[in-house]
């Protein structure tokens, strides 16, 4: 997985995490006796996940209530309290092979994946059968045949990091296919280094305190932070929450909010200004306040002249020069269905307040995804306020709490994805391109193969790394080659799967063709804790414990880097589960001979990672004077049940966005070819991509509202779920307060829903030539005219019948790249129908139920 997504916490991260690793202590002197191991039966004990700090409660040994540790704002987050259903719910109790893989492996038919029955095996036998067929499929087919990207985003947690935990096994273990880029930024991530040097989206953010000082106007731009701002990608610290509802408590500044849909943050700001274009046509309304400002001579001349580049050669285009179609007021009126007016009158708004541009994910996810973001920060760079206090665009304060200021202190470190084995001739492991055993037997892995998380897993395979989001095509299509950002990409010819910490049956766009491209390798293999869809089309599922059942440690933020929080095991592992860690030890030794000794780094267990990580923080700590902080050896802070946490600093509250940037271009120049804001990229035009050119480009989406013969009806959007993370507390009760006729629920707009003869709690199906889903109609004015919400992350629950019974929005998405330059995915591209569900009997939900089970 996409390692650089984390990159401003991991550049300390690693170096911090590397020093240890090297230092050559043993395993058995790194733990101190005292350390209050057990788990507590009645009680409280801190943990925490992506929803934050979390204190549970346990009687008897059972986990019964979970609430927030701390209060940051009056915001409620309700995904915080439903800890003990993520215990008990839903989970895989045995470890289980499917029935024809278990008689002949060589010969497993595949195409019965999600519909086979499963037989219970014992745990050593599945271990002897993966390393065996993992090591037949490497031998046969070669390393470009085993797929291991295995994208996703698991639990919290240093240690237990079951994505490095798996990347780590297969490099030691010879090697595999990555993948490249994520799902969430796919387009922008690619496009924003061409731009402004930087891929923006994962960079910290103008600082709040400066936003709330200095923003006259606030848009919040296709982003929904009081949703998204529920997680983190470590453990959310609730920073972001308490900025943004200070904006709301600020009445000198005005919020705009530009949805197609009037979301939970749009309602909780209400007063803020609701615009609702039609989807996947923000480009085009750049584009026509971009020419209104040239026009009427509005925009800032001298910024464009002396921090961007190739504006000159973007100006017929915009000027419609090039096309016989200038792209003004009007033109994009007709695009985008807001009157011109308005987009003046924002673009007025613009220019002459101080307005810092807040903008989500949601239009990159989308075809030609890349352009919404290139026409942003060309919009922001005619405004002139880019590098001011409170002024330009942000594309992360929706995300993990962007501009919450970083705090001064330590981070700590993870476990890593190591580097590729070697074996003799006898098939015993002997070492790594960077590791090898010293005379004493002991394991010794040196600095680039700890350096960080990063894509040295790619080693030998990176020929074979392909955009993560491409992984359907790829299954289908060995050996087709691919454009990638100027190069290009053969697909391998995969053979095994290994896929731990996602859920890519539910994650990836386009289920049907999906759920073709799974059954064609011979061998899929999966750890979970839950029957998730995925679990379900897998050949060999592990039980796996949740984060509650094991002890790991985790900072909070991500931006803020705010708190070490240890993470303590609240419960007793359930059945027959085992954390990643222990499976993929008992894989190494089922493998090779000394391969065990690499993997576990000679020996530790969670305890000596967590000491070690959180021991280097420390001594960090203590050796620069200004991290100021109550951090206490690793014993106290482990037994103490609390936080530790850091504080801001001055640099930090008052830290703007490329403000260096503005005050001297030439010597902090960004890391584009001209040094400066490309709104005009060579780089790219070399490229010839007819689906991205050199600027900024109003491109019609494969499909959407304003094309000639539409393929059906209603544009849907498939917002990240309020009430979720992704798939993550499906099966929760929390799901008892949101699903409608007990399905997920599709919010329709009332004029749509008049016309469909459909009312709030009716049961509709929803399709389009890709699938049909069932769904809970929600009928509402917060959304506009033919436009229909889907939230992703429904488990698919469409094995039997082919229609999926719970509304998993991916079942209608398309499967194709964003363009030849990012391969981003396309979720929020899809036109669908509408219908009333007809049938007598209401189909029974089988999300949640175990698949069978052979007698
Ligand atoms: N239509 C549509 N589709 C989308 C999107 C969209 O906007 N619209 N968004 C996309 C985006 S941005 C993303 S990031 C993806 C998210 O897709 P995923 O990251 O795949 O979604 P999750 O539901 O978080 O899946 C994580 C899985 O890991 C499991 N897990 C948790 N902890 C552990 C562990 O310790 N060990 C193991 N082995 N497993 C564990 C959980 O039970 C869960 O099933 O979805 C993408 N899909
Ligand atoms: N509660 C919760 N929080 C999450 C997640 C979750 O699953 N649950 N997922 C996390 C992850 S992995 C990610 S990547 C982020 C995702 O963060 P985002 O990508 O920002 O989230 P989305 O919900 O996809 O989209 C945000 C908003 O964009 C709007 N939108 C969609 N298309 C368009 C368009 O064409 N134009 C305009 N103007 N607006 C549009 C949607 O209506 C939605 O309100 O969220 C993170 N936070
Ligand atoms: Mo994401």
């Amino acid at each position: 997985m996409n390692e650089n997504r984390r990159d401003f916490l991991k550049k300390g991260a690693t170096a911090i995490a590397a020093t240890p690793l090297l230092s050559g202590v043993t395993a058995s002197n790194l733990f101190a006796d005292e350390v209050k191991k057990g788990v507590v039966k009645n009680g409280e004990t801190l943990t925490a996940a992506h929803w934050g700090m979390l204190k549970v409660t346990t009687k008897n040994g059972i986990a019964v209530k979970s609430e927030p540790i701390q209060k940051t704002s009056e915001i409620y987050n309700p995904l915080q309290h439903y800890t003990p259903d993520m215990i008990y719910k839903s989970r895989i109790k045995h470890t289980m092979v499917r029935k024809s893989y278990l008689e002949n492996p060589d010969s497993p038919k595949p195409e019965l994946r999600g519909i086979d029955e499963w037989v219970e095996v014992p745990y050593e036998e599945a271990i002897k059968l993966v390393a065996k067929e993992l090591k037949k499929t490497r031998a046969q087919k070669g390393l470009q045949s085993v797929f291991a990207g295995s994208y996703g985003w698991k639990s919290s947690g240093n240690v237990h990091n079951s994505i490095i935990l798996l990347h780590r096994f297969m490099n030691l273990s010879g090697g595999f296919v990555g993948s490249l880029g994520d799902y969430s930024t796919g387009a922008s991530q690619i496009i924003m280094p061409h731009v402004v040097g930087s891929i923006e989206v994962y960079e910290q953010q103008t600082s709040w305190p400066v936003v709330l000082e200095n923003s006259k106007v606030v848009v919040i731009w296709g982003a929904n932070p009081l949703a998204t701002l529920r997680i983190a990608w470590t453990a959310t610290d609730e920073q972001g929450f308490k900025y943004f509802e200070e904006l709301k408590n600020k009445k000198d500044i005005k919020v705009i909010v530009i949805d197609p849909i009037r979301s939970e943050t749009a309602q909780y700001f209400d007063k803020a200004q609701w615009i609702a274009p039609v989807p996947n046509t923000d480009t085009a309304m750049m584009l026509g306040m971009m020419h209104y400002l040239y026009e009427s001579g509005k925009y800032d001349k001298e910024f464009i002249e002396n921090y961007t580049y190739g504006f000159d050669k973007f100006l017929p285009y915009l000027l419609g020069k090039t096309d016989n179609t200038p792209k003004n007021l009007e033109w994009a009126s007709k695009i985008c269905g807001i009157d011109k007016d308005t987009l003046k009158e924002l673009a007025d708004t613009f220019v002459s307040n101080r307005t810092m541009l807040m903008s989500g994910w949601g239009m990159q996810r989308a075809h030609h995804g890349e352009q919404p973001h290139w026409a942003m920060v060309t919009l922001a760079a005619m405004i002139g306020q880019i590098g001011l206090p409170g002024g330009g665009f942000g594309l992360s304060y929706h995300y993990s709490n962007g501009g919450a200021p970083t705090c001064k202190g330590a981070v700590i470190g993870g476990v890593n994805s190591a580097s590729v084995g070697k074996f003799n001739e006898k098939g015993e492991f002997i070492g790594t391109d960077t590791g090898e055993f010293d005379k004493h037997g002991r394991f010794v892995a040196k600095a680039a193969a700890v350096a960080g998380t990063g894509q040295s897993w790619l080693q030998k395979a990176t020929d074979y790394a392909f955009p993560v989001a491409r992984i359907a095509d790829a299954l289908l299509h060995p050996g087709k080659v691919i454009d990638h950002d100027g190069k290009k990409i053969t697909y391998p010819d995969i053979d095994f799967i290994y896929w731990v910490g996602g859920n890519p049956l539910v994650h990836h766009q386009d289920t049907n063709t999906n759920l073709k491209a799974w059954r064609k390798p011979r061998t899929v293999v999966v750890h979970e804790a839950y029957w998730t869809p995925t679990a379900k089309m897998a050949d060999i599922v592990f039980p796996v414990t949740t984060e509650y059942e094991r002890n790991d440690i985790t900072m909070t933020g991500d931006y803020s880097n705010m708190n070490i929080v240890p993470m303590k095991q609240v419960v007793e592992k359930y059945r027959e589960a085992k954390d990643d860690y222990q499976i993929f030890t008992d894989l190494c030794k089922a493998y090779a001979k000394n391969l065990v000794v690499a993997y576990t780094d000679n020996g530790k267990d969670e305890f000596d990672w967590i000491k070690e990580y959180y021991d280097a923080a420390y001594a960090q700590v203590k050796a620069i004077p200004e991290l100021v902080s109550d951090m206490k050896p690793f014993e106290e802070f482990w037994n103490e049940n609390k936080p530790v946490t850091f504080a801001s600093s001055q640099d930090s509250d008052n830290w703007v966005r490329l403000g260096e940037f503005r005050e001297d271009p030439v010597l902090n120049a960004l890391g584009t070819p001209s040094g400066l804001i490309e709104i005009y990229s060579d780089t790219i035009e070399k490229m010839g991509y007819d689906d991205c050119k050199a600027h900024p480009t109003w491109f019609e989406p494969i499909e959407w509202l304003g094309m000639k013969d539409k393929p059906a009806k209603y544009h849907m959007i498939s917002s990240h779920p309020t009430d979720r993370l992704h798939s993550q507390l499906s099966q929760t009760s929390l799901r008892e307060k949101y699903a409608i006729a007990n399905r997920e629920p599709v919010w329709i707009n009332e004029n749509d829903a008049k016309e469909l003869g459909v009312k709030t709690g009716d049961l509709v199906c929803v399709f389009n030539a890709r699938g049909e889903v069932l769904a809970g109609a929600y009928v509402t004015k917060n959304i506009k005219e033919g436009v229909v919400k889907l939230a992703e992350g429904a488990w698919y629950d469409g094995f039997d019948s082919g229609i999926c019974k719970n509304g998993s929005a991916n079942v209608l998405t398309i499967d194709i790249p964003t363009s030849k330059l990012a391969n981003g995915n396309i979720s929020h591209t899809a036109l669908v129908n509408i219908r009333k569900y007809q049938g007598d009997e209401t189909p029974k939900l089988t999300a949640f139920s175990e698949p069978k089970f052979s007698k």
